[in-house]
């Protein structure tokens, strides 16, 4: 008998292995060992999954509770997450080799998003538009049906909760698909959902890989709206797969985010954004600041300071205390790092320090590389993990040029001093988010989301409401002519 953990779907608030048994290993990336099972879902468990949402959705209590209510069923779940914190964290740095501490640190800002989305959901205002003709209108958002939500692996559990805590908070039903690499922690929340007296089908949890489980929600006529986070390219396949139903699309995909610093930037403060914005997590962030642009005049004295902040992150067990950056997620995404990082060097590219740890482990050292020609892959792709290319710049004109040459536009950073080029700047970046003088910083009411290759929508306070309801307007007589 194996003593492996097992994490089936959830589905009607049973956990249950697939209708055909299969399973699919999980692995710890830190020790390289599986140390639990997933139940391997097909399209009949895809099927059982999505019927369950569905009966949930129009014949169930969740979409016609009073919005107290829901909100206080929400606040549930959220307090049994934070009370079983550490349980949670370890299941995603085992599963993903996040450094315990940002394990939780992912934890707390997953409860935040429950609760959020909670409290806006009861607190919201509908709106009143006054009419000429005697008449008045009023908007309601009622909920859109049933959520397909595909989630990645890099930020496990706070991914799909981003997702879930809008879909079900705005009284829809939902299915989530965690990755194939990290089913753990979702599958938890899953059981904490019928723990905190979820009605059956509310919260569906199914897993296994892209396809089929994935895809066969995707594709799903009873499925409502699709929200996505993961690949661009896969993102194209599930937006193609929505629309032979015609489900709306919510797409948050890769990103190759510009980080300027100019000359007059406070260094200290650009420098350890820097590290944390190309670093944290390995580098596995759609956010992250891997394409970094250094004005000329500070160019050696930035790149000396920023070699020696990357140098002194301390790289280890995810369970050790003192660890800041450990393994990548998987053998597969190793690879695909590695190889960057082996391209980067044929190509003439100058690796100031990092690389591929010659240990047999899944680790990429924080590495910085510069002299990288302005079409050579490892510039211009999303490599995803801790390898950040340096180039400089003598102008403004130049740098926004150089920062807006690429397919994606996720996110941008800029450091300076002066306030009116950081407004200007600002306004010129062709990016979802800009931040200024800081990186990561989020206020979940505001608008968040890509362009190009990033993205497709917005999610986050009115945005989500937008995305995961069905607006009505309701137009009223108020005199009757004649
Ligand atoms: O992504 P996929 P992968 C980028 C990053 C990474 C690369 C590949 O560059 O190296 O993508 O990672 C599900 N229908 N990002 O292979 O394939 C899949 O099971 C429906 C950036 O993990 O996009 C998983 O749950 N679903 C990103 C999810 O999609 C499908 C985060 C993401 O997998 C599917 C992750 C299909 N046909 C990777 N195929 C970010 N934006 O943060 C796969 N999936």
């Amino acid at each position: 008998m194996s003593d492996l953990q097992f994490f089936g779907h959830i589905i009607d608030n049973e956990e249950v292995e697939s209708l055909d048994g299969g399973r699919f290993d999980v692995w710890n990336p830190w020790t390289r060992e599986v140390w639990a099972q997933a139940a391997e879902g097909s399209a009949a468990d895809a099927d059982r999954a999505v019927t369950s949402a569905r009966k949930a959705f129009d014949e169930g209590p969740w979409p016609r509770l009073g919005r107290t209510e829901r909100a206080a069923a929400i606040h549930r779940l959220a307090d049994l997450m934070q009370e079983r914190t550490a349980e949670i964290a370890r299941l995603d740095s085992t599963n993903m080799g996040k450094p315990f501490e940002q394990a939780k640190h992912d934890v707390a800002r997953s409860v935040w998003n429950f609760r959020f989305f909670a409290d806006h959901q009861r607190d919201h205002c509908g709106e009143v538009y006054p009419m000429d003709s005697g008449h008045h209108c009023y908007s309601e958002f009622g909920p859109a049906g049933v959520v397909a939500a595909i989630s990645p692996w890099n930020f496990p559990l706070m991914m799909a909760s981003w997702k879930i805590a809008p879909a079900i908070a705005w009284g829809n039903t939902c299915i989530i698909k965690p990755s194939e690499d990290t089913p753990a922690s979702v599958t938890y929340l899953g059981r904490l959902a019928v723990e905190a007296g979820f009605p059956p089908g509310v919260l569906n949890v199914l897993n296994g890989h892209g396809a089929p489980a994935g895809s066969s929600i995707t594709g799903d006529d009873r499925v409502d709206r699709v929200t996505f986070t993961g690949s661009s390219q896969t993102g194209k396949l599930v937006m193609a797969s929505a629309a032979t139903h015609l489900a709306p699309v919510s797409l948050e995909l890769g990103g190759k985010g510009a980080n300027l610093v100019f000359a007059d930037a406070d260094l200290d403060n650009a420098v350890y954004w820097a590290v944390e914005a190309i670093f944290r997590n390995a580098g596995q962030i759609c956010l992250a600041g891997s394409r970094l642009f250094v004005q000329d005049e500070i160019y050696d004295e930035f790149m000396a300071r920023f070699v020696a902040a990357a140098e002194a992150l301390t790289i280890g067990d995810p369970f050790d205390p003192a660890t800041r950056f450990s393994a990548l997620a998987s053998r597969r995404h190793f690879e695909k790092v590695a190889s960057y990082v082996a391209a980067a060097q044929e190509l003439g590219g100058r690796i100031h320090t990092g690389g591929v740890a010659q240990d047999g482990s899944w680790v990429v050292r924080p590495t910085i590389i510069d002299g990288l020609a302005l079409d050579a892959a490892p510039y211009c792709e999303e490599i995803f993990g801790p390898v950040c290319v340096v180039n400089r710049f003598g102008t403004e004109d130049e740098v926004v040029h150089l920062a807006n040459d690429t397919r994606y536009g996720l996110n941008a950073m800029l450091f300076t001093e002066n306030l009116s080029r950081a407004h200007r700047v600002a306004a010129r970046l062709k990016a979802g988010t800009v931040w200024v003088n800081c990186f990561f910083i989020r206020d979940l009411r505001t608008p968040f989301g890509g362009v190009g290759d990033s993205g497709v929508g917005r999610e986050g306070g009115n945005f989500s409401r937008e995305f995961f309801t069905e607006p009505k307007a309701v137009v009223m007589q108020i005199d009757r002519k004649g």
